[in-house]
């Protein structure tokens, strides 16, 4: 019976040498090269699969904004010419069966505990090693600890008044049913405007019978010219797919189309400047960001670019009220995450669809039978809550960390993150943070980002093996340093006048500190690289 019970639980070993949080797409990777250095590891998983933010983010519409063929792992030549996208843009269900191939391409579920949350994770100084607790009931020693938690992995828990009364469904869009919701026939609410608004409420118009959008801020979208993949433009990237990667590896934001042309947008005249705009417009996606080296800069540049946008919005939206509450009026273009769209505003156009401005009106309470603002009762069958994300630090500060002395990463981080590079916490030796706060993260395609700290991290454990090493962490003066240059570059920029999710300003209470770092994908990586070569300078490295 015992010996059942343990065979039941053996998922996870007593000890590895590293332990992974989470099965996305860092995650996933991570594990990969753990196991090519010949290190011991595993997964442990909170959902029931592989895919992470894609795995639980399966509201209507949701896709990628970046390219498919951009959006997708670099490390593997075979990989990436035996998998065809389908579309521009991929869906979904798309990204998740690719997810799915490579983990088993990759024989990857072997070691994966799904299911399994880590509610703990505390540094042993004595044993240099980290103690890891499971909500399944195991205990792990591992030397690493590897947070691949993911950026936008916790929700924006809704806490509105009256909203337990509401007598009929509720869903919220980052925790989508796995099987699917008909709305026909049915009147929703969506609360939120941010980007999994945008893309779910022209899905959800094609089935209710009305809808009704709640926005407290209007989002600048740009359309996505979305469709089937052009078989010329995937021969042209695969032929010249090395050059392409290496391209999207050095540049602005980890794709192709990141790079801010060199103009100027207020040395140009009316006429051209319009032209690029349009161009940039016609072309899709978030190429318009880059189309003068001076829009997240220059108030009066972004400001040209904001005329541009709210133009579109006055032109597509034909009741010229609806069209004017889309339009955003009080933050510089880009500042919040610009959204990319199939049909967004054109979706205000039909009669069934109505705004709600949430400034104007502000919502009283959800009753049982739909939702109040000050314009009155508006009754409903369900409710969608699209409200964002505790983004970046959400699911860290949800696991009890701790460091050096008990010292845990929830105190550590209360005026907010503080990393060096993004990477690794002074005072938490051998915990690392993929993608974390202090790196370009959320303002790059995350998987470039992913596949630059997974690389540069299997660097750094092949050199600790090769010099027995077993211990490293940042040093307060690297880190404050680092911190320092974070907060500088963000302030020469607009970035930080907006009150975005990239500033915690969503989650009440939340300190409000830019937590991406924005000098860019390529002068990043240059950066971590020069870290490496030189010793990795910054570090404190010993052995156990
Ligand atoms: P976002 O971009 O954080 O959008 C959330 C939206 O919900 C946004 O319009 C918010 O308005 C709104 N919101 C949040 N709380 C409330 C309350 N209490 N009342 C009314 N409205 C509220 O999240 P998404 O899921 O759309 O997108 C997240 C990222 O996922 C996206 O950027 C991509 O990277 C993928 P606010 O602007 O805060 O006034």
């Amino acid at each position: 019976m015992a010996a059942d019970q343990d065979q039941a639980s053996s998922a996870l070993p007593h000890e590895v040498d590293a332990l992974i949080i989470g099965a996305g797409i860092s995650g996933m990777y991570m594990l990969h090269r753990l196991r090519a250095l010949g290190l011991t590891a595993k997964i442990c998983e909170a959902g029931a699969d592989v895919g992470g933010t894609w795995y639980w983010n399966r509201y209507p519409g949701a896709r990628v904004d970046i390219e498919s063929q951009e959006y997708s792992y670099s490390f593997s030549e075979e990989l990436e010419r035996d998998w065809k996208w389908s579309e521009r843009y991929a869906a979904q269900p798309e990204i998740l069966r690719y997810l799915n191939h490579v983990a088993d391409r990759f024989d990857l579920r072997r070691d994966i505990a799904f299911n399994t949350r880590i509610n703990c994770a505390h540094f042993d100084e004595a044993a240099s090693r980290w103690t890891i607790a499971t909500d399944t009931g195991e205990v792990v020693s591992a030397r690493y600890c590897i947070a691949a938690t993911g950026c936008l992995s916790v929700p924006n828990e809704p806490n509105f008044p009256g909203q337990a009364r509401f007598q009929g469904p509720t869903y919220h869009t980052g925790r989508w049913p796995h099987e699917g919701v008909d709305f026909t026939g049915k009147r929703v609410a969506v609360i939120g405007t941010g980007s999994s608004a945008i893309q779910s409420i022209p899905q959800i118009a094609r089935q209710a019978s009305q809808v009704y959008v709640f926005q407290r801020t209007p989002n600048y979208s740009v359309p996505a010219h979305n469709g089937p993949i052009d078989p010329a433009v995937e021969q042209t990237w695969l032929a010249n797919r090395e050059e392409n990667r290496q391209l999207q590896r050095m540049s602005t934001a980890g794709f192709l189309f990141s790079n801010p042309r060199a103009q100027l947008a207020t040395q140009t005249g009316d006429n051209e400047r319009r032209q690029v705009f349009e161009e940039r417009w016609a072309q899709g996606g978030f190429s318009v960001q880059a189309a003068f080296a001076d829009l997240s800069i220059d108030p009066a540049a972004n400001a040209m670019a904001a005329a541009f946008a709210a133009d579109k919005i006055r032109e597509i939206v034909k009741d010229p009220d609806v069209a004017e509450k889309l339009v955003p009026k009080d933050y510089p273009f880009g500042t919040k995450r610009l959204c990319v769209d199939t049909g967004y505003y054109e979706v205000f156009n039909k009669p069934h669809v109505h705004l709600i401005d949430l400034r104007q009106t502000p919502l009283q309470t959800i009753t049982e039978t739909g939702l109040e603002t000050t314009q009155g009762a508006f009754e409903v069958d369900a409710i969608v809550f699209a409200i964002g994300f505790d983004a970046m630090t959400g699911a860290l500060s949800k696991i009890d960390i701790r460091g050096r002395a008990g010292l845990s990463l929830s105190e550590a981080w209360a005026e907010g993150p503080k990393s060096y590079l993004g990477l690794m916490v002074s005072g938490f030796p051998n915990l690392f943070t993929i993608t974390g706060p202090g790196s370009p993260s959320v303002l790059s395609n995350m998987i470039v980002s992913i596949e630059q700290h997974v690389d540069w991290l299997s660097d750094l454990l092949t050199y600790m093996t090769a010099y027995q090493l077993a211990v490293i962490e940042p040093t307060a003066e690297s880190q404050s340093a680092w911190v320092d240059h974070v907060n500088e570059i963000a302030s020469q920029t607009l970035y930080p006048t907006a009150n975005s999710w990239y500033l915690g300003a969503n989650i009440p209470g939340k300190p409000r500190v830019f937590m991406p770092y924005i000098g860019g994908v390529g002068a990043y990586r240059q950066l971590c690289t020069a870290v490496a070569t030189n010793g990795y300078m910054g570090f404190k490295l010993r052995a156990a």
